[in-house]
């Protein structure tokens, strides 16, 4: 690759080798976190402008937190069902699924509750972390509408509180969403991994479980960079427009 260290500046060197990676790969799997929604004008959890910012995700992101203090549980999910109305999926959603379109993508492994990848049109897409608008019961599990949640309006079966379909901290994985992502990533021979901290186990697992090249995109560093073959600091839509050029 020595022409391209010649001609080209170090993040165009970058995504060159990415585009080659990408073209040369077999079977490829994408990881993405909250990162890759901020430019859908969606706030992560972790950076600056991030939700765990402003309030403990003790006090709202917790099975505790549904049971002991219930309206203020509904509030902070109504707020992020809200924001999501007006939030579109940007132009790197559409160049992955694009990609996939093409066959150069095999899967998504998705930490992200937003449901972007999919109004994308990628299709291959497993929530590890469940859906926001997913909505069901606490107790007996029904299904329910997103309104009714908004509402405050109690299960229409068993009265029981309505919930967000997504993963508080300390409930389980959906099991087959996390099976499913984890055969795609041990037969993958190169895992992108976009816009996110690392930090929340077990989804942070999945890229250490590919034995093929890795690749992290994230706008701000991480100790977790130094597990990858190669690191792209910028802004996910930004960088993937740029590979796919
Ligand atoms: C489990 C709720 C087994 C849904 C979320 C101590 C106490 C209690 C629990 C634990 C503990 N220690 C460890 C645990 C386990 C815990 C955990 O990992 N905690 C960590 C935080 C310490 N995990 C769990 O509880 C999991 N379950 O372990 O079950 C079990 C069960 C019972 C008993 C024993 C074992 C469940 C995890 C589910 C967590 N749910 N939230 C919601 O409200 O949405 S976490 C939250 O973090 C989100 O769901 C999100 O998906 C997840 C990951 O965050 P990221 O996506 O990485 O976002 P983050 O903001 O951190 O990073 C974004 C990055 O993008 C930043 O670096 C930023 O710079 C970058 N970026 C920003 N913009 C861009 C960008 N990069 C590129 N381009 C851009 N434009």
């Amino acid at each position: 690759m020595a022409w391209l260290e010649a001609c080209y500046p170090e993040a165009e060197q970058k995504a060159a080798l990415l585009a080659n990676w990408l073209l040369t790969a077999e079977r490829t799997v994408f990881f993405t976190g909250a990162g890759m929604s901020t430019e859908s004008n969606l706030p992560d959890f972790r950076s600056k402008e991030g939700w765990w910012r402003r309030i403990d995700p003790r006090t709202v992101a917790t099975p505790d937190a549904l049971n002991d203090d219930y309206p203020l549980f509904k509030d902070f999910y109504a707020a992020r069902m809200k924001s999501l109305e007006a939030a579109v999926p940007h132009a790197g959603y559409h160049v992955i699924s694009s990609w996939e379109s093409r066959g150069m993508v095999q899967a998504v492994a998705t930490q992200n509750v937003d449901g972007l990848h999919r109004k994308a049109g990628s299709r291959n897409v497993y929530e590890l972390h469940g859906r926001l608008q997913a909505v069901r019961c606490s107790r007996c599990d029904e299904q329910a509408s997103e309104q009714d949640f908004r509402r405050g309006i109690p299960c229409q079966i068993c009265g029981g509180k309505l919930r967000p379909g997504v993963v508080l901290f300390g409930e389980i994985l959906p099991e087959k969403d996390w099976d499913d992502a984890l055969a795609a990533v041990q037969q993958s021979d190169l895992i992108i991994t976009i816009g996110t901290s690392l930090e929340v186990y077990p989804a942070n697992q999945i890229p250490l479980m590919s034995s093929g090249r890795s690749v992290y995109i994230n706008s701000e560093y991480s100790g977790a960079a130094a597990d990858f073959d190669l690191v792209l600091e910028g802004r996910a839509g930004e960088i993937l427009q740029q590979v796919d050029r």
